[in-house]
Formats: structure tokens, C-alpha cells, sequence
């Protein structure tokens, strides 16, 4: 039997003034996007500025995992994001800075954007960065950080931004990864009130380390901080002497854009590279769409711009569509969980873009802080990062969207480079917790075990895409091999999400998490293998398995069973706790610390070793019964073992 979820109409308002306006408009042009895709695809490439045609829309091969897209053309996507806006939209806010304290931060026009990014293009230019070289950003929520990317992009250096809640060692690991040439950070941070020392976690990155020749600084919060002679520099200081215009480097299609680390399923994270024609076209396509963007809207996305989301949409994609898009460096509940609604009253933002992790906390915190601000100015709400649970979808959608706003859930990764699976405001009814159907030129496919395609309407299936579109990366960087066994071997001739997925008998989609060994905490990236090297390198700990569990506000919550070296149990359980959470904050960032850790005498493992993880994610669930066949395992007792661990555990917690 299955039991009828509700369904929530499109509202007519929305569509009759949407960019599409039915599911038959959304029908036939999907129909052409998938049979004609050359054709579909240069369209939204002509929405770009080129400097020179392109040859080939696409040269795609998804059995060699070779992918190149509008190869031939020049662009610059700094010229797209600003200088082609600024004869009609010059005077227009680009970048509303909305600073950590309310209303305490400052309006960028397109014109003072433009002004902004050639000056810290050519202090890029003054400290020897070319074309090609890779630039680390290790920035907080500050105007710096946009200008920073687009000087960047402006000039044809690779930018890799680090996540301000990285460590000092995640930093490094990056920075040797893609070696790189120059660093740009902050004296501190300045988020929820508290202070990062952003440019002293990157000298301790830096220790070591000789391919960065310099150091740039910008300042935040004007602390006291030593500078390195030679290699450290204030960024305002040298932006001020520059000069305010700076001609944008012609670059091909598929020259490289960005860097983004995200962590996969070994203990090395993955430098996701995306390339300029093709990402470009993809991010202004669907946030147009997606978001139905219309000209003069106030865009809001809290994310933060360390992770994709942030590139895709607060950056590269609304700044290609002219749009005024909201910088947000706070937290939804610094300094009462009405900041939000706050923000959204004061600013009349027309679109807010979230993570399930937010509405989750602030729903806990109960209607009436969003019931006191105006948001009559809402039209889309969106949301990103991890399943959203159909109770916090109702109160998004009821409460913040008093059920008169388009809701979209926006399935996609750092991979993609742009949204793949969604509503479109004016089209889709909605399904609290689907992502509903693929956006134009994407085919979704769901594999069975053997790896072959499930033709019926209704299934469940490890995610796959059957067709390239021109948002995705391209390869890991400096190490193709890795892309091509991670993506493409699974499923020879598809790309392999991760993601495991459910069609219902309307065609919707429902993410079901992921399949592999990534956990998914507050809508963040981590790998399990990650996280066990971090604990195993705490001396007491001999061996480690980490799986997520159901967490009632971050989705996915920690778990670490621990064994212990059997000749260093010199600390106490309460100490070796905290040294454990000390570990995995230092060598990957607050993130990463376990919610829960368990002290084991063993671990379920095969005769071959491998640990079965259904039995540690069983247990974690409080579930001691029906764990499967574990005849494989080599040593069925330590089963009983970790049981009886774990009810004390849960007895003291
Ligand atoms: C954009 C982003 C990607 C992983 C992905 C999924 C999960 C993201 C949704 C979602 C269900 C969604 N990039 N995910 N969005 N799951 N519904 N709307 O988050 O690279 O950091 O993560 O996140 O598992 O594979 S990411």
C-alpha cells in the first residue's frame, strides 16, 4: 500500500509571471534539451559575453570520461559577472554586504565592484600571479572574498577557497595539493560575535611550506597581527596604490576556473577542478531558471562561500544575471534566531536560499521569531545540502513561506558544479521532500545491484546521470585517474553520484543520502576514512570506524567506535573523549569532532577485514536486534561486546 503524500499546487500568482509557466512548457522544452542538446545548450551560452565564438558546443565522451564544452570560444568570467552589467546596471547594488552585526555592513554597486576587482587584479598582477597559477582563499564572509574570486578569475589564476572552519592542517594539505603561489586571508574572523584567527591558523599552515611566495591580509577586524618581511602583505594597502581598471584575460572555454576540495570516500580530499565556458553557462541557466530570477529581485543565499553553493549562487551565477545578491557573514541565530527574518524584512529579499541543518534549528526555536518580521517581500524559498525531512519542509514552507512562496529543493554537488534536480516555481507541484524532476538536459538514471538501468517508473537505485551537461568538473586535480574511478567506472558509460535515490509513480525523485563511505553533517561533506585518521592519530587509539547516525538538527550526526592500544590506557574515558574531539578539530576543522564516541573491545570485521558498517550504523540506532547474517564475520562475539558498550552509553547519556 502506498500511502498518498500531499501535494502542494504551483501557486498561479508565480506562474503566470515565471520564466517557465507550465509542466507542459517545462515537458516540451525538456524534450528538446535531451534530444537536441547542442542546439538547447548554445542558447544559454549566447546569454554569456564572448569574446570570441566557440567551435564545437560539446566534445563529450562519457565512456572516456573526456568532457569539453564551447572549446574554441573566449570568455572571462569576471567580464561576465561585472563589466558587461555596468553601461544598464552600473548604479545597482551587485553585493549587499550584510555584516555580523545587523545592519552594520555596506552596499556594492557593480560600478564599485568593478572598480574593487581590477584593483585586486592587479595587486595579483603586482606579486607575480599569472594565468593558470592557483591561489589559495582562506577568507570569512567579506566583500574581500567576492573580490577576491573575481580578480582571480579576471586575470586567469586558479582560486581554491578553504572553508574558514578548516584547520591549519586541511589548509596545508590544500595548499600542497594544488602548490600553490600566493594565500589570501584575514586578520580574524568575525562570526556569531566570535573571533577566528584566520592569519594565524595560516601560518601555522605555511610552516614548512615553500611553494607560497606571498601572504596577502585583509583586514576585519583591525587586530595586532606579526607580518612575515617579504612575504605578508595588507590587501587594502596594496589595492589602494594600484590602479582601478584592469583589462579581463581572454580565456577558452575549458581553461580552468576554480579549485574546490571536497572530501570523497579515502582519506584524501578531492580538488574538484571546473573550467570557465561551460560552469558559467550551467550557474546563470539555473539560477534564472531555478530561482525564477527576475531583474531587480533581491537574492539572498546564506551559505557560506567556502563550500559550491556559495561559488554557484551567491557568486558566479547571479552575478552573471545582473542580480543583487546578499553576502551574508553571520549565523541564523546570532543574536536571536530571528536573524534571518530580520535580514529578510530590512533587505525585502524576494529569495532566500538555505540548508535544511538552518530551518531545522531555527524551527526548534519556535514560530514566533519568524512571525515578527515582514516577509511579504518572499517569493522563492530554496534549500540545499542533505534531504530535507517533510516536517521541516511544512514549517519552511508554511510558516517562513505563510504557503503562498515557491519552495524549491535543489539536489546537486560540488561535482555538478550547478542544481540538477528541482522544482521550477512555475511548474512543479510540490512533494514535501522530494526534489522533484531533472532540470533541462539532465537524465537521471537509477542502477539496480547489477548494475544495470531500471526502466519502470517506480524504483529505488544508486543515482546516475546518463548525459553530460556543461556544469560539471572535469577532472580531480592532479589526479585524473581518481576522477575517472570515482564517476565513471562504476557504471561505464554513466556518471556515478554517490547518492542513493527513489522514483515514485509521478516521475519525482527523493534522495535518499549517500551510498558510500561520506557522511553528511549540517549539509557538509565528510569522509568517514577522513575522520578515522584524524582519531587514529591520537596516540591511545589503535583503530577506528566512523559511521553517521540520524541527528535531529545536522541530519547526520558523528559516530567513532574506538579500540585502544592495549599498552597506553593511561587516561580517562572523560579525557580521551576530549583528546579524540581535540584531534579530529585540529586535523580537520570543528566539524569533523564526533557527536558520539564509543570506547570497543573490537570491531564487526569480515575474515578479510573489512568492517561491516550496517552493524555499527544498527547499534548506533539503539537497533540490537535483526543485524543480518553475521556468519561472515570473523569474530561474531565482539557484536555482544560493542552491544553491551553501547547500552551503558546511551544508560549515562
Ligand atoms: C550542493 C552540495 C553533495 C551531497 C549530495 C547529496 C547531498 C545535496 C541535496 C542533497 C538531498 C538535496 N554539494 N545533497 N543537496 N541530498 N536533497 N536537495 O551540497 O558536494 O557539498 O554535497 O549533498 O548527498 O551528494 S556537496
Amino acid at each position: 500500500m502506498s500511502q498518498e503524500e500531499p501535494v502542494y499546487p504551483v501557486h498561479t500568482e508565480i506562474q503566470e509571471k515565471a520564466s517557465i509557466k507550465s509542466l507542459d512548457q517545462y515537458r516540451e522544452i525538456y524534450q528538446r534539451s535531451i534530444h537536441e542538446p547542442d542546439h538547447f545548450w548554445a542558447k544559454y551560452a549566447a546569454r554569456l559575453e564572448w569574446f570570441y565564438p566557440y567551435t564545437h558546443v560539446q566534445q563529450c565522451d562519457m565512456k572516456r570520461a573526456v568532457f569539453r564544452w564551447f572549446s574554441g570560444g573566449k570568455l572571462n568570467a569576471s567580464f561576465n559577472c561585472i563589466d558587461r552589467h555596468l553601461d544598464k546596471l552600473g548604479d545597482k547594488p551587485a553585493i549587499i554586504w550584510e555584516a555580523d552585526e545587523p545592519g552594520s555592513g555596506h552596499t556594492i554597486t557593480y560600478s564599485e565592484l568593478h572598480e574593487h576587482v581590477c584593483r585586486a587584479a592587479n595587486v595579483l598582477r603586482q606579486f607575480d600571479i599569472k594565468k593558470g597559477d592557483r591561489v589559495i582563499l582562506y577568507l570569512p564572509m567579506i566583500p574581500e572574498l567576492a573580490y577576491m574570486m573575481l580578480a582571480c578569475a579576471r586575470i586567469g589564476a586558479i582560486h581554491s577557497i578553504v572553508f574558514a572552519g578548516f584547520s591549519a592542517d586541511s589548509v596545508r594539505d590544500r595548499i600542497l595539493d594544488c602548490q600553490a603561489k600566493m594565500v589570501i586571508t584575514a586578520d580574524e574572523g568575525l562570526r556569531g560575535g566570535k573571533k577566528i584567527p584566520l592569519k594565524s591558523i595560516v601560518d601555522s599552515a605555511l610552516r614548512g611550506v615553500d611553494c607560497v611566495k606571498s601572504v596577502l591580509i585583509a583586514q576585519r577586524t583591525f587586530a595586532e597581527i606579526p607580518l612575515v618581511p617579504g612575504r605578508d602583505h595588507l590587501l587594502n594597502q596594496e589595492m589602494k596604490r594600484q590602479r582601478p581598471e584592469c583589462p579581463a584575460e581572454w580565456m577558452d572555454a575549458e581553461d580552468p576556473l576554480f579549485i574546490l576540495y571536497t572530501s570523497g570516500s579515502t582519506g584524501k580530499p578531492k580538488g574538484l577542478l571546473h573550467t570557465t565556458g561551460g560552469y558559467m553557462t550551467y550557474v546563470a541557466a539555473t539560477h534564472h531558471h531555478v530561482f525564477d530570477y527576475r531583474p531587480g529581485d533581491v537574492y539572498f543565499c546564506a551559505a557560506d562561500i567556502g563550500w559550491i553553493t556559495g561559488h554557484s549562487y551567491i557568486i558566479y551565477g547571479p552575478l552573471a544575471n545582473g542580480a543583487t545578491t546578499v553576502m551574508f557573514e553571520s549565523t541564523p541565530l546570532y543574536p536571536n534566531p530571528s536573524r534571518y527574518w530580520e535580514t529578510i524584512e530590512r533587505l525585502k529579499v524576494n529569495i532566500f536560499y538555505t540548508a535544511p541543518t538552518a530551518i531545522r534549528a531555527l524551527a526548534r526555536e519556535g514560530e514566533s521569531h519568524v512571525l515578527k518580521h515582514d516577509r511579504s517581500s518572499l517569493r522563492v524559498l530554496g534549500t540545499v545540502g542533505e534531504p530535507i525531512n517533510p516536517e521541516a519542509w511544512e514549517w519552511y514552507y508554511k510558516v517562513v513561506g505563510e504557503s503562498r512562496c515557491a519552495l524549491v529543493d535543489t539536489w546537486w554537488q560540488t561535482e555538478t558544479g550547478g542544481i540538477m534536480i528541482t522544482p521550477l516555481p512555475g511548474v512543479t507541484d510540490l512533494k514535501p521532500g522530494s526534489a522533484t524532476r531533472p532540470f533541462f538536459g539532465i537524465q537521471p538514471i537509477l542502477m539496480d545491484e547489477n548494475a544495470k538501468p531500471i526502466t519502470s517508473q517506480e524504483a529505488t537505485g544508486h543515482l546516475c546521470l546518463a548525459r553530460p551537461w556543461p556544469g560539471m568538473a572535469r577532472t580531480i586535480y592532479g589526479d585524473h585517474e581518481r576522477y575517472v574511478q570515482t564517476y565513471f567506472a562504476p557504471y561505464p558509460g554513466y556518471y556515478f553520484t554517490g547518492d542513493g535515490c527513489r522514483r515514485d509513480k509521478d516521475g519525482f525523485y527523493w534522495i535518499t543520502g549517500r551510498v558510500d563511505d561520506v557522511l553528511n553533517v549540517s549539509g557538509h561533506r565528510l569522509g568517514t576514512a577522513e575522520i578515522e585518521a584524524a582519531i587514529n592519530g591520537v596516540f591511545q587509539v589503535a583503530e577506528s570506524a566512523v559511521i553517521g547516525y540520524p541527528h535531529d538538527i545536522k541530519g547526520q550526526g558523528i559516530f567513532a567506535f574506538v579500540i585502544l592500544n592495549t599498552e597506553a590506557e593511561d587516561l580517562s574515558q572523560e579525557d580521551l573523549v576530549s583528546a579524540i574531539r581535540e584531534e579530529c578539530r585540529n586535523r580537520i576543522g570543528k566539524l569533523a569532532r564526533p557527536d558520539k564516541i564509543l570506547i570497543v573491545p573490537g570491531l564487526p570485521k569480515t575474515r578479510s577485514g573489512k568492517i561491516m558498517r550496517r552493524i555499527l550504523r544498527k547499534i548506533a540506532e539503539g537497533e540490537y536486534k535483526n543485524l543480518g547474517n553475521l556468519t561472515t564475520l570473523a569474530d561474531p562475539d565482539v557484536v555482544d561486546f560493542i552491544i553491551d558498550a553501547h547500552k551503558t552509553m546511551d544508560r549515562q547519556t
